[in-house]
C-alpha cells in the first residue's frame, strides 16, 4: 500500500482480494486480471475478470465516477459474494446471482458503505454535472455543446435546430446527424447552417451513410453538401470523439435521436464519457405519449434500444426530458401565430420546413396551420441551459429490449425532467428564443 497526497489514507493502488488465491486455486485457471480493486489513469475499476474475457462482459456503473465489469457466470457466487463482502455488504444471500450482485451495488449498497473511500481511494474521476454547467451559465459563460439529431424525419429536430442556434448560452461545436439516412440529415443540417449564417459550425456525417429521400427532401432540393462553406466530417463519429477529446472544458452532448451514433463513440472511444454529459430527449417514465398514463415504448429508445443501453452504461452523467415533459409542448393560438408570422429568416426556414413536412405527411396540399405539431426535442435543448421550469428526479432506470425506460432497482441513476414546474412558460421562453 501507498500513501496518498494527504498522507492521511492507505491507498491500495494494487489492492487483491486475498481470496483471489484460493479462487485460482479452486477454478484450476488463473483469473485474467485478479480480482480485486485497482485505480488507474483518474479512472477506479472493480474488475472481476472469470475465464471468458469479453465474451459476456457487461459494463455497470455502480456509481457515475465508476465502473464494475464483471465476465463471468452464476458458478462464480462464492467468489462474488467475497467481493460484496469486502465492499461492505454484509447480508447478501448465498444464492446470489451476478445480477443480483450488481443489482445491490447499484442499489447503494455499495456507497452506503462508504464506497472507494473505505479503501481510501479519493481521487477518482469526478463526472461533469449539470449543476456545473448551469453554474457557468449562470456566470455568463457560454458552454461547448454537440448536437446529435435525427433531423429531417419528425419536423421538431428541425425546430430545436433553430433553437440552438439561436442560444446565448450554448456554443455549438457539431451537428451530427443520427439514425442513418447520414447524407440526406447532413445536407439538411448544412443547408439550415448556411441560412444560419453559422458555416463556422461543422457538420458531421453519423452511422450509415445512404442518401434515401424524406420529408424535408423538397426543401433540401438540389443542395450540393460539397459546397458547404464550413467543415463536413464524413465520420462524424469519429468528429464527435475528437471534439469532445480536445475540448479543454467538458462538453454537453445534446442527443436527440436514437443515439447509434453515440453507442458507436463510446464503443471506440469509452473514455469520452469522462470528458462529456447526456442531454436527451427519450423514453417514458410516469407518462406516456399525449399525457397517456400507461408509459410509452418511447421512439427514441425503441429504433435501437441496445444504443440507449450503451449510452447509460457509461460512466457519464445522464439527463433526460421524457414524454413526460417535452411530450406535452405544442404551440397553438397566439403563441404559434408570433414564430408563423416572424419575419426572421431562420424561423422562415423553420416554416418552410414544416409546410413542406405536412405536405409530404397529408400528400395534399394543407390550409395554413393552426399550430405546432409536437416539439419533443426543444426541450433538450432548453435543459442544455436551464432546468428552471422542469421538476428534475433522479431515478433508477433500465432501458428494457423492447424500448421502455422503466424505474428498476437494478438500473442506473439517470436524472429526469418528470413534470413542468410552468408548461405555459417555457412555451413563451421557447417562442421568444426563437423569434429573437
Ligand atoms: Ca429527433
Amino acid at each position: 500500500m501507498t500513501h496518498n497526497d494527504t498522507g492521511k489514507m492507505p491507498v491500495p493502488r494494487d489492492f487483491n482480494h486475498p481470496s483471489a488465491w484460493e479462487w485460482h486455486q479452486s477454478y484450476g485457471q488463473p483469473p485474467v486480471v485478479a480480482p480485486g480493486i485497482c485505480a488507474d489513469a483518474g479512472q477506479i475499476r472493480i474488475v472481476v475478470f472469470v475465464n471468458e474475457p469479453g465474451d459476456n462482459l457487461i459494463d455497470l456503473p455502480i456509481h457515475a465516477a465508476c465502473f464494475l465489469h464483471v465476465c463471468g457466470n452464476t458458478e462464480n457466487v462464492g467468489f462474488l459474494g467475497d467481493l460484496v463482502r469486502i465492499l461492505g455488504v454484509a447480508t447478501m444471500s448465498n444464492q446470489l446471482s451476478r445480477r443480483s450482485v450488481l443489482g445491490a451495488l447499484a442499489a447503494g449498497g455499495f456507497l452506503a458503505h462508504g464506497g472507494f473511500a473505505r479503501f481510501g481511494i479519493a481521487e477518482a474521476h469526478q463526472p461533469f454535472t449539470a449543476a456545473q454547467a448551469l453554474e457557468k451559465i449562470k456566470a455568463g459563460r457560454k458552454i461547448p455543446v454537440i448536437l446529435d439529431t435525427d433531423i429531417g424525419d419528425d419536423i421538431d429536430d428541425t425546430w430545436a435546430l433553430v433553437l440552438l442556434l439561436k442560444s446565448r448560452q450554448l456554443d455549438v461545436r457539431l451537428v451530427v446527424g443520427d439514425n442513418r439516412n447520414a447524407l440526406y440529415r447532413g445536407k439538411l443540417i448544412a443547408k439550415l447552417l448556411e441560412v444560419a449564417g453559422r458555416t463556422d459550425i461543422p457538420v458531421g456525417l453519423g452511422v450509415g451513410l445512404e442518401d434515401r429521400p424524406g420529408r424535408q427532401s423538397p426543401w433540401i432540393g438540389d443542395y450540393d453538401l460539397k459546397k458547404y462553406p464550413g467543415k463536413v466530417h464524413e465520420d462524424g463519429v469519429q468528429a464527435i470523439i475528437d471534439t469532445i477529446r480536445s475540448s479543454p472544458e467538458p462538453v454537453t452532448l445534446i442527443c436527440i435521436g436514437p443515439v447509434q451514433n453515440i453507442a458507436e463513440v463510446l464503443k471506440r472511444a469509452p473514455d469520452v464519457a469522462q470528458n462529456a454529459r447526456f442531454v436527451g430527449m427519450h423514453g417514458s417514465v410516469y407518462k406516456g405519449y399525449g399525457g397517456s398514463k400507461e408509459i410509452s415504448a418511447e421512439y427514441n429508445v425503441k429504433v435501437d434500444p441496445k444504443a440507449l443501453q450503451a449510452v447509460f452504461a457509461a460512466s457519464w452523467e445522464v439527463t433526460i426530458t421524457p414524454l413526460d415533459t417535452c411530450g406535452l409542448v405544442h404551440l397553438t393560438g397566439e403563441k404559434f401565430r408570433k414564430v408563423y408570422e416572424s419575419s426572421d429568416k431562420l424561423v422562415r426556414a423553420v416554416m418552410d420546413n414544416y409546410q413542406v413536412w405536412r405536405e409530404t405527411q397529408a400528400k395534399k396540399q394543407l390550409p395554413p396551420p393552426e399550430r405546432s405539431s409536437t416539439l419533443f426535442d426543444t426541450v433538450a435543448i432548453y435543459l442544455a441551459q436551464s432546468e428552471e421550469l422542469t421538476e428534475m428526479e433522479t431515478l433508477s432506470l433500465t432501458v428494457t429490449d423492447d424500448g421502455f425506460t422503466r424505474i428498476d432497482p437494478n438500473g442506473r441513476p439517470v436524472r429526469a425532467a418528470v413534470r413542468w414546474k410552468d408548461l405555459g412558460a417555457y412555451e413563451d421562453w421557447l417562442v421568444e428564443h426563437l423569434i429573437s
